[in-house]
């Protein structure tokens, strides 16, 4: 028994990743990430979270059609021959994991989207971005462009928590982070870990905000959620500069205390690990946070009724 009343226990690796640039094929990108799921796995890792988009550069930086991004940076089917590797190396090492791609469905559709596989190399779950940020539409006095809303649709699943093992596992991806509806949905679920990987452009191209917020707020965010449910969060960056754009790096495992257990240092290719201790949310589940107890959803209509902020309630 732990301190914390349990013996449940997590092998839990993040593998942050360094610049993906426009000229790198997929086939180097998931070489280095079989790398670092070695790395993972050398670390007593048994699951590892990869981040948003991590098989090619962030490309709704770029202003291009929706044909030309399909052709470029979107995935027909998954796994695909450039992809199976690391599919194949997770089975031989009984290790799983999360990973985000651009997924163009057999219907056309196009989603940002990560996927949960299993220590057997089985796709488990799937989730599609639902919190699109940025614009549609092209700014060219822009730096840079975030044409998230252009290239992909609000994602049509839901956030689902699969079953890894003995572990509930949720899934989100970057921006929703930032939402506290995402991680509630996803503890009212029971979910015991959320992975999540990010791509967060250092500058932000709407308003003068000071760079150092950026890490910041991813942070905040982060910490806040593990804490006021109860959970695990591993959230996986793709940073540095890629081709000139940089992005902030701060991958991290964090504890339900709003701990932060593992940090990564650098702004490349880099794994943090940690063995997690999912018995460690049950205090705060059975008494500070305990839902069926305290929670009064009959006030908090206006979260479902109302999308953007109004009058006060009479
Ligand atoms: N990839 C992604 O969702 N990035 C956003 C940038 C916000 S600024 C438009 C993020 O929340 O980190």
């Amino acid at each position: 028994m732990s301190a914390h009343g349990s013996i449940r226990t997590l092998g839990l690796a993040v593998a942050q990743l360094g610049p993906v640039h426009l000229a790198d094929t997929r086939q180097a990108v998931v070489a280095r990430l079989v790398e670092m799921m070695r790395q993972a796995q050398a670390l007593q890792a048994e699951f590892v979270v990869f981040p948003e988009l991590a098989l090619t550069t962030f490309f709704p930086r770029y202003w291009m059609s929706e044909e030309e991004a399909v052709g470029r940076f979107f995935e027909k089917t998954m796994p695909n021959p450039a992809v199976q590797p690391l599919f194949d190396e997770a089975r031989r090492l009984e290790i799983g994991f999360c990973l985000g791609y651009a997924e163009l469905t057999p219907q056309g559709r196009r989603f940002n989207t990560s996927i949960l596989v299993d220590r057997n190399g089985e796709v488990i779950g799937k989730y599609r971005k639902i919190h699109l940020p940025g614009h549609a539409e092209h700014k060219p006095d822009a730096p840079f462009q975030h044409l998230e809303k252009k290239f992909f649709e609000v994602g049509d699943v839901g956030f689902r928590v699969s079953r890894l093992g003995q572990t509930r596992i949720g899934m989100c991806i970057c921006n929703d982070r930032r939402w506290p509806e995402t991680f509630r949905v996803l503890s009212l679920q029971s979910a015991e870990l959320v992975v999540l990987g990010y791509n967060t452009p250092s500058h932000n191209i709407h308003w003068d905000e000071p760079a150092h917020l950026r890490m910041f707020t991813h942070l905040l965010c982060l910490q806040a959620s593990a804490y006021q449910n109860a959970l695990w969060i591993g959230a996986a960056a793709k940073c540095g500069r890629e081709d000139g754009f940089h992005m902030i790096g701060g991958s991290v495992i964090v504890a339900p205390t709003g701990e932060i257990v593992a940090q990564a240092t650098s702004e490349g290719d880099e794994v943090i690990a940690a063995r997690i201790d999912l018995g460690l949310s049950d205090k705060f589940r059975q008494h500070v946070f305990n839902f069926a107890k305290h929670r009064r959803p009959e006030h908090y209509r206006l979260i479902v009724e109302r999308t953007g902020a109004g009058d006060p309630l009479r």
